[in-house]
């Protein structure tokens, strides 16, 4: 059976593109979702790509992968760095979770260095850009 990948993004992803382009590339949301759906397909992987700004939302999400999904990429934004709630959402499940961040949260300010998703992470990508989600799809190949 294909593999079923849950790629969550968390708050203000939705606006990629279009300010602080030094800080996270010029890449829109939009086609970072049509390359990781275009990276799944060649892999024979099935892709189901969401944003949500509440954090409620986000850890339903994760609650449903358990029956849904296979592996879960996420890039939590700044959720990364204050949500216990996903963390331990996360921590529930039994199978490969990939967090992405598409800048060097340890180049940046101090309270973006601790992430809570990273303990309960099987890997961690960040400061490659829109490529940290391909890589981790990737990665998701050799499980
Ligand atoms: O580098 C990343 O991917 C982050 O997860 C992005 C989060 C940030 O809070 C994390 O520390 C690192 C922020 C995403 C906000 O994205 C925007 C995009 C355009 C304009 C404003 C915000």
């Amino acid at each position: 059976m294909a593999k079923r990948v849950l790629i969550l993004n968390g708050p203000n992803l939705n606006l990629l593109g279009t300010r602080e382009k030094s800080v996270y590339g010029s890449k829109s949301f939009a086609e970072i979702e049509a390359t990781c759906k275009k990276t799944c397909a060649d892999l024979g992987f099935v892709c189901d790509f969401r944003q949500s700004n509440h954090e409620g939302e986000l850890v339903d999400w994760i609650q449903s992968a358990r029956k849904t999904a296979d592996a879960v990429i996420i890039n939590p934004a700044a959720y990364s760095h204050t949500s216990v709630a996903i963390h331990d959402a996360l921590r529930t499940l039994e199978m490969p979770i990939i967090e992405v961040h598409l800048s060097n949260i340890h180049q940046r300010e101090a309270f973006r260095h601790h992430s809570y998703v990273s303990t309960v992470a099987t890997g961690v990508i960040c400061g490659l850009g829109a490529k940290g989600y391909t890589l981790a799809i990737q990665a998701l190949a050799d499980e």
